[in-house]
């Protein structure tokens, strides 16, 4: 193991193999605080489109809670698409669920239309680390894209309680602070096929990226 794994905690998970290092071009942007201030990078994946042409500030700052069908606030990834977003000052584990994200799942009926990405956070932009995201399960807890926005605004879209979205404690990963986000589609994995793959607004829709506060 490298000297540089030695500041890890022993029970923690291992670090993922092969994920590419945060670019570190990111230029934060000074007037967001609380969400994800810079995106690192953004390789999504053909015919997805939506809200391309509004990158990066789209996914950067609060999100927009959207009516019945989800907010428009959002870039698309396409199937097996990602991203990799910064936030200014990092994010400390503090008790509980330490940030959420925000995609554009909505209700219908009695299910809700979901399209999930798996979450990985890193400290140094280097070493990865992988939220367990079962995106084949009927309900993919432990993913992102599951859970809708809450209609409500201001801090309240940071209260974990209170803004719905997914919500992600870095406790679970024996990790005391990270500084990037990184989201990887799984819509292909949950559908199991390309049903919601094509289009503009194909896979995850990103809309935003928030630090918890406590209320
Ligand atoms: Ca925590
Ligand atoms: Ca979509």
């Amino acid at each position: 193991m490298p000297a540089c794994d030695a500041d890890l905690p022993d029970d923690g998970p291992a670090p993922i193999e092969g994920e590419s290092p945060a670019t570190g071009d990111c230029l934060h942007d000074a007037e967001i605080t609380g969400f994800a201030t810079c995106v690192d990078a953004f390789d999504p994946r053909s015919p997805a489109s939506f809200g391309h042409d509004a990158m990066p500030g789209i996914v950067l700052g609060p999100p927009r809670p959207g009516s019945a069908g989800g907010s428009t606030d959002v870039a698309s990834l396409g199937c097996g698409g990602s991203i990799t977003l910064g936030v200014a000052g990092g994010i400390d584990d503090r008790p509980g669920v330490d940030f959420l994200v925000f995609e554009n799942p909505f209700v219908a009926g009695e299910i809700t239309f979901v399209e999930p990405a798996v979450v990985l956070v890193s400290e140094d932009g280097l070493r990865w680390f992988e939220f367990p995201c079962d995106a084949t399960a009927p309900d993919p807890e432990g993913c992102a894209g599951v859970t809708p926005t809450a209609n409500v605004s201001g801090d309240e879209l940071r209260d974990a309680a209170r803004a719905g979205g997914d919500g992600f404690d870095l406790e679970a990963l024996g990790l005391a602070r990270i500084e990037w986000v990184r989201l990887r589609d799984r819509t292909r994995d949950h559908y199991g096929d390309e049903m919601w793959c094509g289009g503009a607004g194909g896979g995850f829709d990103l809309d935003a990226i928030a630090e918890v506060v406590e209320p």
